[in-house]
């Protein structure tokens, strides 16, 4: 089936790479916690959608969080990041509560945009995480901005975002991602190949098979990771990086990956064939880190499950506290808001 035979090409079909990773036990088991949060989380907004608990869109990232989740975890605390609306692993690794996320989902107070927004579209300065930006692409160009301050100011920080195969379109790619080139900026830009772009299919839109390639006209590496492997996808990230930290500029990395949902939860995927979500299914980020985490003996099956019931424990605290937590005042419904 061409279909089956191109999800092969996407896919690099790695494991997770055993003996290589210099990671510790805390560490690796780490990446599981978020892993299974980031889902988590996103299985309560979708259930908190389908109770008609929220207005809005409920975004979720099924299949690509260790894609997030690995990248995010390679970075250190004046790092920056711009994430994008299946980035939630990301905004969880650097330590806003799932309570808040909930929270803004629900219009809440006590939500990052004291709601005034009601899904992901909220950053956290104090985190240093700017806002997603509807615009698909825009935040390249932002992030490359807060790389040019940190060369400027002469911090060791690097700025990190990233875009999905359909956003990879947009100018502001070709224009953020050459400006953060030519000015040797410490930044990264991962680019999630999932595939499809709502329901248009990545081979619809493009016809470059690998958008690495595109690091070659702008003079900077890049590198094809597999996006469901998180060590490999943390590996990659890792050295991008310590390279721009160094003074040695941009990176773009492309994950192979695939989301395992609709665009939204008001979309059934109806135009992905099943054989491509079987495809991918086997190859189900959690899964597949859980069989290496058992096999290299990180951690036991009670481990495992242990940290699955606490991660299922908090989520219902999370909902408690965003369902509890009060609606904001009509006063304040234009406080703390910018016009352009
Ligand atoms: C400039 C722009 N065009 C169109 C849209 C509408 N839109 C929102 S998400 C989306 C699909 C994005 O696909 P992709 O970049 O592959 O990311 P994915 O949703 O697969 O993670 C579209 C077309 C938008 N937000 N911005």
């Amino acid at each position: 089936m061409v279909e089956i035979a191109e999800a092969k090409k996407r896919s690099t079909n790695r494991k997770p790479k055993a003996k290589k990773t210099k990671l510790s036990r805390k560490q690796l088991t780490d990446l599981y916690y978020y892993m299974v949060l980031n889902r988590a989380l996103d299985d309560r907004v979708t259930s908190l959608y389908k109770q008609g608990k929220f207005q809005g869109g409920a975004f979720v990232s099924r299949g690509q969080e260790a894609t997030s989740v690995g990248s995010a975890y390679a970075l250190e605390e004046g790092d920056v990041i711009g994430p994008m609306i299946r980035n939630s692993g990301a905004i969880l690794v650097r330590g806003v509560p799932p309570r808040e996320f909930l929270a803004n989902y629900l219009g809440k107070k006590t939500g990052p945009t004291q709601g005034k927004d009601g899904n992901s579209h909220f950053g956290d300065l104090k985190r240093n995480i700017f806002a997603p930006v509807s615009m698909l692409g825009v935040l390249i160009p932002v992030c490359a901005g807060a790389a040019l301050a940190f060369k400027m100011k002469k911090q060791p920080n690097v700025a990190l975002t990233w875009i999905g195969d359909g956003g990879a379109s947009i100018g502001d790619f070709h224009e953020g991602l050459n400006f953060a080139a030519v000015m040797k900026l410490p930044f990264v830009l991962i680019l999630e190949n999932n595939g499809y772009a709502y329901s248009t299919p990545t081979s619809k839109q493009s016809l470059v098979e690998d958008f690495v390639i595109r690091a070659q006209g702008y003079g900077i590496p890049g590198e094809i990771v597999d996006g469901n492997d998180v060590l490999a996808v943390y590996e990659v990230t890792k050295r991008a990086v310590e390279r721009a930290r160094k003074g040695g500029g941009a990176t773009l990395i492309e994950a192979k990956t695939f989301r395992m949902k609709g665009h939204a939860e008001h979309d059934d995927a109806f135009y992905v064939p099943k054989k491509i979500i079987e495809y991918w299914q086997k190859r189900d980020p959690i899964i597949n880190y859980e069989k290496y985490l058992l096999k290299e003996k990180v951690l036991s099956k009670k481990e495992l499950t242990d940290i699955q019931s606490s991660v299922a424990k908090e989520m219902d605290e999370a909902q408690k506290f965003a369902e509890e937590s009060p609606l904001p005042e009509a006063k304040e419904a234009a406080e703390g808001l910018y016009a352009s």
